[in-house]
């Protein structure tokens, strides 16, 4: 079950700002849920020993009603938190179009001589915000780099922004995170992320710059 915690599709393996704010978060719910589920444990073993006299005012106002509110509203608020820290800037980003259909994404980087059309095939600069603009062919998809930020809905008719940043560049994995149809499993996209120097140049030849980047969990491991 560990091994699933790591590899190009990991969420708690970020490898950009808003993925290390995310499992952040993740790791504090984990925490917050162990400490509880020990907590309901103890009190359920209790319940089975001898009969005590107990405070009842204390034990449904104090436990049961305060203690319950104070962790729902630290979770509540670490998630907004990190939620409103993950959101797209209005700052002039670069745009690329994500276009999802079954079963696939389209993708629509602006190139130095106009606009490069990818399949499956999405291409970032290192260490710069770039907002990804969603939209969908066909059913609901979802847009998802797990490593660089959480999902985005991609909805017939409708336009979803997500803000991604890489750290460095490497090879990352993408997937739909929302069943759409019988190639859904099938359904995942190579995110390759440039030196931003050399980003026009990868996007001449996508080709010849996947082939020249070291996958990102092999680089960790050098
Ligand atoms: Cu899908």
């Amino acid at each position: 079950m560990l091994a699933g915690c790591d590899g190009n599709v990991s969420a708690l393996a970020p490898a950009g700002p808003a993925a290390r704010d995310i499992a952040w978060l993740w790791w504090a719910f984990a925490g917050a849920s162990f400490v509880l589920t020990v907590m309901v444990v103890v009190l359920v073993a209790m319940a089975f020993g001898a009969p005590r006299v107990v405070n009842e005012r204390r034990w449904t106002f104090g436990l049961g009603l305060w203690f319950s509110l104070a962790i729902l509203s630290v979770t509540l608020a670490a998630g907004i938190w990190v939620g409103e820290r993950i959101l797209p800037r209005d700052d002039g980003a670069m745009e690329i179009r994500a276009h999802a259909f079954q079963w696939g994404f389209a993708f629509t980087h602006p190139g130095p001589d106009g606009p490069v059309e990818t399949v499956d095939l999405l291409i970032l600069p290192a260490g710069e915000p770039v907002d990804i603009v969603i939209t969908s062919e066909d059913v609901i998809h979802s847009f998802w780099v797990p490593q660089l930020a959480g999902k985005m809905d991609a909805v017939p008719g409708h336009t979803n922004r997500l803000r991604l940043r890489a750290d460095a560049a490497g090879r990352l994995g993408g997937l739909c995170a929302e069943f759409c149809g019988i190639g859904h499993t099938a359904m995942e996209f190579d995110v390759l992320v440039v030196p931003a120097d050399d980003w026009d140049a990868a996007l001449a030849d996508p080709d010849a710059a996947t082939a020249e980047v070291t996958p990102f969990e092999e680089q960790a491991d050098d």
